[in-house]
């Protein structure tokens, strides 16, 4: 009998930066109902589902952030959606801006902020929390930018790793699921580290504005989608996994975040395709054996990984130049 599970991207359209967050969570619980009915078992929700993408908003004090992040999950205002998971015996993936009164590397305690995902399951129990490694932006005022992308000022680098945890979803005994966020889909190394723990679904939001301000560089319009389906494609691929990408779309705060969620095989191809750019939940079978290929012959990591070559990947974190050629 084969390893299939129904998983589904419940894309979210806008969030503007008034709305509370009670409506984001009844907007996501309807997607739930939705999903429920489609025979869903997991769903996957975006990075900072809750609430605006607050990153581009500038706050001099960075406590007035404060605002946007959650100080427990769940939440009065998140229960809904734990409730929902009982009720209709499904999954989900929730991406939300955490508070955490825990010590740092020097060992005291203090109010740390990060980029963060859990995996909760059926029963309302949380499986699995990752932090955002891969932060993006910039952490000062950026005059010259027309909208601020000021992750680097409101988180701390996630300090989980990338976890993988085998656990029961849907009507199967156990999946190897992992998480990532955003940016993080655009680095092999996040995607080979969930790889080297024999990941089978990859989960992973993200808020992807549809044009890059980086720099000052032109990158084409429709490159931007481009670019994020090739990252995915190529990670379900190299690792041997599914992936479910699910994004926040449509004009948030007067900027335009680009949508095009999508599920992928471990072939590489997308499965399924939001075309909104407003919630919209699009679905897949995902039949986990479909791993096997992969890992058992091009990708048999045991077999044909070189980890003696790749020391630069953990020594060093820009690139050098190599020396000049000379006769
Ligand atoms: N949220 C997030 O990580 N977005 C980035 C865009 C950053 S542009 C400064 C992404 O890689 O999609």
């Amino acid at each position: 009998m084969s390893r299939t599970i129904t998983v589904a991207a419940a894309q979210l359209g806008p969030i503007q930066k008034a709305e509370p967050r009670g409506i984001a969570v009844d907007r996501m619980v309807r997607l739930m109902e939705r999903a429920h009915k489609r025979g869903v078992e997991l769903v996957v929700f975006p990075e900072l589902a809750l609430t605006t993408f607050f990153p581009r908003h500038y706050h001099e004090d960075i406590a007035e952030a404060d605002r946007w992040f959650e100080t427990a999950m769940p939440s009065n205002e998140t229960a809904p959606l734990f409730a929902a998971a009982r009720k209709y015996g499904i999954g989900f993936h929730l991406g939300y801006a955490e508070i955490a009164h825990e010590s740092d590397d020097t060992g005291i305690v203090r109010k740390r902020h990060f980029n963060t995902s859990i995996l909760v399951s059926p029963a309302g129990d949380i499986l699995l929390k990752y932090r955002k490694v891969h932060l993006p932006g910039h952490a000062e005022f950026a005059p010259e930018r027309v909208v601020q992308h000021l992750e680097k000022r409101y988180f701390e680098v996630g300090n989980l790793g990338f976890p993988v945890i085998r656990a029961p979803m849907g009507g199967l005994d156990g999946i190897n699921m992992g998480m990532m966020i955003c940016n993080d889909r655009r680095w092999p190394e996040a995607w080979r580290v969930l790889g080297l723990q024999s990941v089978e679904l990859v989960m992973l939001g993200y808020n992807t504005p549809s044009i890059n301000q980086e720099a000052g560089g032109f990158e084409a319009h429709h490159l931007r989608v481009f670019h994020s389906h090739l990252s995915i494609q190529a990670g379900a691929y190299q690792n041997a996994c599914f992936a479910v990408a699910t994004a926040k779309a449509g004009t948030e705060d007067g900027c335009e975040l680009f949508g095009h969620s999508i599920i992928v095989n471990p072939q590489g191809e997308i499965v399924a395709m939001a075309t909104s750019w407003d919630d919209e939940l699009i679905t897949a079978d995902c039949n986990l054996d479909m791993c096997t290929l992969g890992r058992t012959t091009i990708f048999a990591f045991d077999k044909h990984r070189r980890p003696e070559a790749y020391g630069r990947i953990t020594d060093q974190v820009g690139a050098v130049e190599p020396p000049l050629w000379r006769k």
